[in-house]
């Protein structure tokens, strides 16, 4: 589309990246009611038949005049709780893919921004426009999928993606009095789109995480990084690596770390690009406890840039692998994990809360779980820290599955900044151990060249942590399953799907031979089969509870003789909904892999799962 009006819909317009570690900073939420307006047909971009200095829904116009032509009005418009999925909150929009267009007011008096929130604090000061201390960042959780915002008219952005954070500097479209904060929001799918076309899980529309108005310094920490370097360490002494980056590039400005616990404090300068490059200092071994599932140990870090200090808990571990075994903290660990969709614990609906992350992950943990995947895209913040702070180590994805389009630049260019902001977000959570940069991708030239730079890039952003990805195994033939995909010289874990007893006998079990020529740790990414709660029936019924804990039962059997088998992932912890399901009494859009119901209840395999995670 071309330019209209100050909108291109074609670039993404990142001003500024996201600002590391958010929650530290004093912030305005503004999640809460928006008002809405369904817009089937773009007209909000196009509204300037009577007044063309009116002209689209971001001017909020209002008559002036009795005689004045404004044919919406968002004030007389429904509200909708943000952050939530349009979907499950309008039930005309449950199968609605397009663009709505949200509005939020607030009051700006004497430099105090107030909301209608109650959680907002009443002595939350915020600084007045063009203040020479602060700036206001307005600072997005996820948006899905394409997305353009103005603030009192005026544009700040425009990002695609839907499950990574962005941010715009509006502290000069801030004023005093009335101002608004105006949303477009278009999740329609389109084939060199970043998930594409089809994809298993619904595609919730809307501003799908946290909102808020966030006071930063006029020079803040854009970034950090503070790790345990796993090569540099021996039996006394342990090495840590702090990096960081300004959001300007200016040099001499003195950045302090201070750990009390361990009693450190490192004071380093910023260089002309306004970064401390990598520095490392030492830690007694003995005195470092490290971050483990036994043992999720955080500290307190204080973080300071001249004056202004932000606070973090952050946990120091290795993760690495040797030969088919991969080592936390130097030792063999097996990952006993389960799938997760980011679907709230009741009913469905995009989780985006803390209590929703717990109820998941407490659901993990009785499961025997100490690690997840979080599929097939990367989920809020609250599910990181939450698992982190419970001791559950984190697979984290981008959404690259099935058939993207792996010849298209532009596509390259989403993937590689989702992979990019996943990354920059959560590269100081101690629980993240792999990022996966695919699922299930059809093998070709193409897409070993795609995946294979994405991989590259990944290592060159994080080399402290494993890059995997979820294959297909392609080489079945008779009871022979040989895996066998180009991929395997990127990554440093082999990970794949597969789904006998479901897509394929469940008698072929037992016979199953797995062929993995590769000298890398290998996970089963996914394995499992569907079953309604409630359902039951003899073992070779499908969709009853039984089938699915024979199924269950035959593929760990199976998984036993797998060699060098360091983990398992199995599919899924609860019902998702998704529209590819649809048989009717059974599915009813939702895929009913879950070990969990759709709404809170366990079926008979988890019993089986967990049994076999207990003996592991
Ligand atoms: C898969 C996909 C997953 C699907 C699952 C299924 O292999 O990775 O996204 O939901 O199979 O249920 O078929």
């Amino acid at each position: 589309m071309a330019m209209m009006g100050g909108i291109s819909a074609t670039a993404q317009d990142r001003a500024l990246p996201p600002v590391q570690n958010v929650m530290a900073y004093e912030s305005m939420s503004l999640n809460g009611n928006w008002n809405y307006i369904v817009d089937v047909q773009e007209e909000g971009y196009y509204d300037y038949r009577m007044n063309p200095t009116q002209w689209g829904f971001f001017q909020n116009a209002k008559p002036k005049r009795p005689e004045d032509l404004i044919e919406y009005d968002f004030d007389k418009s429904p509200v909708m709780r943000i952050p939530s999925d349009w979907n499950t909150q309008d039930e005309r929009l449950f199968f609605y893919e397009g663009t709505v267009w949200f509005k939020k007011s607030f009051l700006m008096d004497n430099g105090k921004l107030i909301t209608d929130n109650s959680s907002v604090p009443a002595n939350c000061q915020f600084p007045i426009p063009n203040s020479q201390q602060n700036k206001v960042l307005l600072y997005f959780g996820a948006v899905n999928y394409d997305c353009h915002v103005w603030v009192n008219g005026k544009k700040a952005g425009h990002h695609i993606g839907g499950f990574t954070p962005f941010n715009y500097d509006v502290t000069s479209l801030l004023k005093e009095g009335e101002n608004n904060v105006i949303v477009k929001v278009d999740n329609k799918r389109h084939a060199q789109d970043v998930p594409t076309l089809i994809f298993d899980w619904w595609n919730y529309g809307g501003i799908t995480r946290d909102v808020k108005l966030v006071k930063v310094p006029t020079l803040y920490l854009q970034d950090y990084s503070l790790q345990l370097e796993r090569e540099k360490t021996n039996e006394k002494n342990r090495t840590i690596a702090f990096s960081a980056k300004l959001n300007q590039a200016e040099a001499g400005h003195k950045v302090t770390i201070l750990i009390p616990e361990l009693k450190i404090e490192k004071t380093f300068d910023t260089d002309a690009q306004g970064n401390v490059q990598c520095s490392t200092f030492n830690v007694q071994s003995k005195k470092l406890q490290l971050w483990s599932p036994q043992n999720p140990k955080l500290y307190k870090v204080y973080i300071s840039l001249d004056t202004n200090t932000v606070t973090d808990s952050i946990g120091f571990r290795t993760i690495e692998t040797r030969d088919k075994q991969i080592l936390l903290n130097g030792q063999p660990i097996f990952l006993k994990g389960i799938s997760i969709h980011e679907e709230k614990p009741n009913g469905g609906g995009r989780a985006n809360s803390s209590e929703d992350a717990r109820t998941l992950l407490s659901w993990a943990k009785e499961l025997g779980c100490n690690y997840v995947r979080l599929a097939h895209y990367p989920h809020n913040e609250y599910m990181v820290r939450e698992a982190e702070r419970m001791g559950i180590m984190v697979w984290s994805e981008i959404p690259c599955y099935w058939t993207i389009a792996w010849t298209n630049p532009a596509t390259y260019e989403n993937a590689r900044q989702q992979l990019t902001d996943m990354i920059s977000r959560d590269h100081n959570r101690a629980n993240i151990i792999i990022w996966s940069i695919a699922n299930e991708t059809p093998h070709s030239k193409e897409r070993d060249q795609f995946l294979g730079n994405l991989a590259k890039y990944a290592r060159s952003l994080d080399s402290t942590r494993l890059i995997s990805m979820a294959m297909e195994v392609t080489g079945a033939s008779n009871y022979v399953n040989r895996l066998n995909d180009n991929m395997n010289e990127y990554v440093d874990v082999v990970s794949f799907n597969q789904y006998i007893g479901w897509y394929r006998d469940v008698n072929d079990a037992p016979k199953m031979h797995w062929e993995i020529p590769y000298n890398k740790p290998v996970i089963i990414s996914e394995f499992g089969g569907g079953a309604r709660y409630g359902y039951h029936g003899a073992k070779n019924q499908r969709w009853t509870e039984e089938f699915q804990e024979n199924l269950y039962r035959e593929n760990l059997a199976m998984l036993d003789k797998i060699e060098g088998l360091s983990g398992t992932s199995p599919w899924i912890l609860k019902d998702f909904r998704s529209p590819r399901r649809v048989l009717p009494g059974i599915q009813d859009f939702y895929n009913r892999k879950g070990l969990v119901s759709d709404s809170g209840e366990k079926k008979k395999a988890f019993y089986v799962m967990q049994e076999w995670y207990k003996n592991k």
